[in-house]
């Protein structure tokens, strides 16, 4: 299986984190990514190429374009405000009743274009995050061109950004955008498959009123953990997608064995579907060891999970989204791919 990786995501990085009272290294590190590539080039797993760099087309099909251009500018506009350190964090937030699209101080524009305090840009980022959308074009593109599976080692990652918001360490949806660049190649159908921890709150609402892009996410329930606001079981799309998202709220400490269940039923969902394509959100944060989260899947789980995804009756693109048990994330994402490639062949 080929995968897919861009030395630009390390541009993206040092950052740090609040917990509480202090700060901590960022979860989201380029470590994360590195120790991927790593195990794929250890165990040998298949090549890995450079993404092919794409226009701005798919990408503006997902996200409100103003949106984009600020991503772009938002570190030489917070420079130019006058700005000192390396680091732009928005902390005041548009709700409801609240006027957002009218002020020009660039901390107003950042609160604007995010819904927490989890997506801060430095000088790089912008280059790494542009990198990433490329990354998961070009496994795109690989479906599109008849391979049955492919891996895009995206970072930052993308499953919470929405059309015009950042947050939870996601800036473009990478996972959206590929599926749109799937559909503008030619299918018709497209299922996005997320089994990151946390509910893909942004690619649900970027395709909520669309039935071309089927959305199906397993995750902690957001009763108790982030991004707490989205990821009911009543939330089933609306207008044109009614019917067409599904989500798959879990109980804290879930395990193989119910996680399992789950799956089997949202992969029953796809099949029924009859997709051309499916984009795999790949989290490996429902890891037992994970330091961030709360679920008890262990390494050798992740092996059955690729097998149940790959027995789809479609071509599979995996995007990497979350993960952060540093020491594990490279096996895991392995074991899955590994898994994943045995029931395609
Ligand atoms: C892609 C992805 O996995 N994003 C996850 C973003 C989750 N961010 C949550 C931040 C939580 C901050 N730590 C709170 C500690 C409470 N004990
Ligand atoms: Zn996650």
């Amino acid at each position: 299986m080929l995968s897919i990786f861009s030395e630009k995501h390390l541009l993206h990085g040092g950052l740090m984190e609040p917990a509480s009272d202090h700060w901590i290294p960022g979860a989201e590190s380029p470590e994360r990514a590195n120790n991927v590539l790593a195990a794929i080039r250890r165990v040998g797993f298949g090549d890995v190429v450079p993404p092919d760099e794409f226009d701005d087309t798919h990408i503006l099909a997902v996200h409100d374009p103003d949106y984009v251009r600020f991503l772009e500018s938002a570190w030489d506009e917070w420079l130019a405000s006058g700005e000192q350190g390396s680091v732009a964090r928005p902390y005041a937030f548009v709700t409801d009743g609240m006027r957002g699209a009218h002020t020009e101080n660039i901390y107003g524009k950042l609160g604007r274009y995010a819904f927490d305090i989890f997506a801060p840009i430095v000088a790089g980022s912008w280059q790494a995050i542009r990198s990433a959308a490329d990354v998961a074009m070009t496994g795109a593109q690989h479906i599109v061109h008849g391979e049955s599976s492919a891996f895009a080692i995206c970072r930052p990652p993308g499953h919470h950004a929405s059309a015009d918001l950042a947050g939870g360490y996601c800036y473009l949806n990478n996972c959206a955008i590929a599926a749109q660049s799937m559909i503008a190649s030619g299918r018709s159908k497209v299922a996005i498959l997320d089994v990151d921890y946390h509910h893909g709150n942004g690619t649900q609402s970027i395709f909520y009123d669309r039935d071309d892009v089927l959305t199906i996410s397993l995750h902690a329930d957001p009763a108790f953990e982030y991004p707490y606001y989205l990821g009911y079981a009543d939330e089933r799309g609306a207008g044109d997608g009614l019917g067409y998202n599904r989500n798959y709220p879990l109980a804290r400490g879930t395990r193989w064995a119910s996680y399992c269940d789950a799956l089997m039923d949202a992969l029953q969902r796809i099949q029924n579907y009859s997709p051309d394509a499916v984009v795999c959100a790949l989290g490996l944060d429902t890891y037992a060891m994970d330091p961030t989260t709360d679920f008890a899947i262990q390494s050798a789980d992740y092996s059955e999970m690729g097998k149940l995804v790959g027995s789809l009756d479609a071509p599979v693109l995996s995007v990497l989204e979350g993960g952060y048990d540093i020491d594990s994330i490279g096996m895991n994402t392995v074991n899955f791919l590994a898994g994943l490639r045995s029931a395609k062949t």
